[in-house]
């Protein structure tokens, strides 16, 4: 065990000077501008979006910013105050490591038709890399609007940057995180349906409800999450075939008990209950009941752990203990495998929540797990 410490939580530093002040010493040169966009939760609808399903993510203050000082020429250099890794190389290259997410989506800029020219990027973030946060769609979305938005719609911009990710880094995510960076609003969650990719931005009002979003960052990363994330996708998309349905989004829960396959019922199970439980909360927003989502965040753990089986011991840890010291409701949220948790809890409460945490992960010698609020906030932007 280790000695006791105070929870620590994660203020939304306001990095654009600093990126700005950076990119001059990088580059030699002014930046032209610098972008940001936010990290996310998602409140519920976990591994429905590559199955046609609901969703409903937040934004977080928490962002990443990007300096860009335009070149004449076709050459692209990126450094980021994160890492030591840099690139050097030519528009339309795809880099190694963290810098294939940047230059994935300069590719895919090119790839939709828009023209690209050579750029110096400097990359600042706040968000946790490898929380479950989405630093990657934070990333991703900020060099997107950085290059293209004056260029190209956010849709095309949100669609974009999945390309980024699913063919130039090679990672099958579907695409909320990249929607909630560019889509969000402040003060409401982002209702994202993806069969048709509508939206609905629905108020999130927790001082009013007299609640707080805790975010716990486990800091359990698994192996395998790459391969065990496309696992689970195949197996969806094993099922919807066997049901004959286009996707999950079309089964209902009679169907799903009938398949053979007791893994791909689970996995449907999942999903199918997930995708009532995404409308059910939203539902709920719609009518101002946030104090009454409790449940349906407790039912969604449960169905991640038990039918999707995506969860870890650290967080089903720290949804436990949020619970028992007071969170309404408590659930993992993105991918799994490790990463973040949310509770809601009662204002006032998230830092003894968060001490609860911070002391159960102490007695089982575990990392000290990080925590921020979860504010909602705006999609990703211009800002200097
Ligand atoms: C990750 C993916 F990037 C998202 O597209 C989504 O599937 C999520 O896991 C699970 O809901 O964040």
């Amino acid at each position: 065990t280790r000695a006791r410490t105070r929870p620590v939580f994660l203020e939304p530093t306001d990095l654009v000077q600093r990126t700005a002040t950076d990119a001059a010493r990088e580059f030699g040169r002014t930046p032209d501008g610098v972008w940001s966009a936010p990290g996310r939760v998602n409140l519920i609808g976990e591994h429905t979006d590559y199955n046609a399903g609901f969703c409903l993510p937040v934004a977080l203050p928490h962002r990443t910013s990007v300096a860009v000082v335009r070149r004449s020429d076709d050459r692209v250099r990126i450094t980021s105050r994160q890492a030591d890794a840099t690139f050097t190389g030519t528009v339309g290259e795809v880099g190694p490591g963290w810098t294939a997410y940047p230059t994935g989506v300069l590719w895919a800029l090119r790839e939709i038709g828009l023209e690209v020219g050579g750029v110096d990027l400097h990359v600042d973030s706040a968000v946790p890399v490898g929380a479950g946060l989405s630093s990657s769609a934070a990333l991703t979305c900020a060099v997107a609007l950085a290059i293209g938005e004056a260029l190209a719609s956010r849709e095309e911009l949100v669609a974009a940057c999945v390309r980024a990710e699913n063919e130039a880094v090679g990672a099958p995510t579907g695409g909320m995180d990249q929607a909630v960076a560019l889509l969000a609003r402040a003060g409401t969650a982002l209702l994202l349906d993806c069969r048709d990719s509508s939206t609905e931005h629905l108020p999130l009002d927790l001082p009013a409800a007299g609640l707080e979003l805790l975010v716990i960052d486990t800091r359990a990363s698994h192996s395998l999450v790459d391969g065990q994330y496309a696992r689970r996708r195949a197996d969806c998309e094993t099922a919807a075939a066997a049901l004959g349905v286009p996707s999950l989004r079309e089964a209902t829960a009679e169907q799903v008990e009938g398949l053979q396959d007791p893994r791909l019922r689970a996995r449907a199970r999942h999903v199918v209950s997930e995708i009532a439980r995404a409308e059910a909360f939203a539902g709920l927003l719609r009518q101002d009941r946030l104090d009454e989502t409790g449940e349906l965040l407790d039912a969604s753990h449960a169905s991640l752990r038990e039918d999707f089986e995506v969860s870890c011991d650290e967080l089903d840890e720290a949804v436990a203990v949020a619970r028992a010291a007071g969170a309404i409701g408590a659930r993992m949220t993105g991918g799994g495998f490790g990463g973040s948790a949310i509770a809601l809890v009662p204002a006032g409460t998230s830092g003894s929540v968060a001490s609860a945490v911070d002391r159960a992960f102490g007695v089982r010698g575990w990392r000290a797990p990080g925590f921020l609020l979860a504010v909602p906030s705006a999609a990703g932007s211009r800002v200097l």
